[in-house]
């Protein structure tokens, strides 16, 4: 492809978005500020952090002296299991539907001051044993099951220790029905899933892996959106976390490491993001089409501090980018594997 230097548009296959790429803008003058920046000191156990062992909770309940994962129903929950049906007339412009389900919360650890990227690759899969179990659990009762995290106050994060969620519902949510629309579409007219055609693509070109192993590939996309947006994608033809074996659970703690990593490595702060996993809905379709992978959504752009901001354009017209996915994955790649906190403990 030539001329990719100057503006264009990229299409975004599984939501079938477009965002605008504007790369000579990255030359432009900054005068925006370059803000110092000094993170918090989280102690190991904090008596007041109700996801803490042995804390009580908001509801009364006191959690478990636990050692690696801990999960627990959300006593804030945003759905509910036996919310009652909505009668709605039926009406084109005001419509409603009832929505019932679940959500809980999962403490990484008991450690209150170590994210993913500190955690070590036995912690970690457990982390990854954990986000199974619960999907294999809740998918027998529900079609949609969300398991996410929002990392750092920037996220809207409300609690600092290490955790992430998961909400549970009947209906699809509008990502993954958009994203199931785009793949079983793509699936009708070639015949092969589009995150597996994707992959090839990657590995052909090169210049967006940050990271790969045998069973994982870790992307800027083509179509990314946020500066330094990552897509997960498992290599086999695995549509949700039921069919994770062994040696595939091992390797994505082994690339969850080196990703978050990377990130926290890039301007030496707890990197923030949103970050999520995207299964086939558990409605007992054919899932051929679809393949397992994470969205990382992270809001920096230059430093600690100074975010994207998706504002006039990006909220009116669509989403616009001026650091190209091929530079942000180059950037990311050359980055040290060792933690910027744990430099000089080798
Ligand atoms: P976030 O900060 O990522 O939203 O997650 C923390 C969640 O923990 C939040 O959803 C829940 C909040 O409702 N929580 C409890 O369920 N019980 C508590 O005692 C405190 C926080
Ligand atoms: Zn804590």
């Amino acid at each position: 492809m030539k001329n990719l230097e100057f503006p264009h548009r990229r299409r975004n296959p599984l939501s079938g978005e477009w965002v605008l790429v504007s790369p000579h803008r990255n030359n432009r003058p900054w005068n925006g500020a370059l803000e110092s920046h000094s993170e918090p000191h989280l102690p190991s156990y904090e008596q007041d952090c109700p996801l803490c062992p042995k804390v009580e909770r908001a509801n009364g309940e006191v959690n478990p002296d636990y050692t690696n994962t801990f999960v627990f129903n959300n006593d804030f929950a945003a759905l509910l299991p036996d919310s009652p049906e909505i009668m709605s007339a039926k009406d084109d412009l005001l419509q409603a539907e009832s929505s019932q389900g679940c959500a809980r919360v999962i403490c990484f650890s008991p450690r209150h001051d170590k994210t993913l990227p500190e955690l070590s690759l036995d912690e970690l899969t457990h982390v990854v044993s954990t986000w199974k179990s619960q999907y294999q659990a809740l998918s027998q009762d529900y079609a949609c099951i969300q398991i996410f995290e929002n990392k750092g106050e920037m996220m809207g994060c409300s609690q600092p220790h290490p955790h992430g969620q998961i909400w549970a519902h009947h209906h699809l949510s509008t990502e993954v029905e958009r994203e199931d629309v785009h793949q079983a579409g793509y699936y009708r007219q070639h015949g092969r899933s589009l995150l597996g055609d994707y992959i090839e693509r990657e590995l052909d070109q090169q210049n967006r892996i940050v990271e790969q192993n045998e069973n994982w590939l870790a992307v800027v996309p083509y179509w990314a959106a946020w500066p330094f947006e990552i897509l997960l994608i498992v290599r086999a033809e695995v549509s949700d976390f039921t069919q994770l074996n062994q040696a595939q659970q091992h390797d994505l703690a082994a690339i969850l490491k080196n990703i978050t990593t990377r990130y926290d490595n890039l301007f030496r702060c707890r990197f923030p993001y949103s970050m999520g996993w995207h299964n086939g809905p558990a409605t007992g379709q054919d899932n051929r089409h679809w393949r397992l992978h994470a969205h990382f959504y992270p809001p920096l752009l230059r430093s600690a501090t100074i975010k994207k901001h998706m504002v006039g354009y990006e909220m009116l017209a669509e989403s616009q980018r001026d650091l190209t996915p091929e530079k942000a994955a180059a950037v990311l790649r050359q980055l040290p594997l060792t933690h910027y906190k744990e430099e000089g403990h080798d």
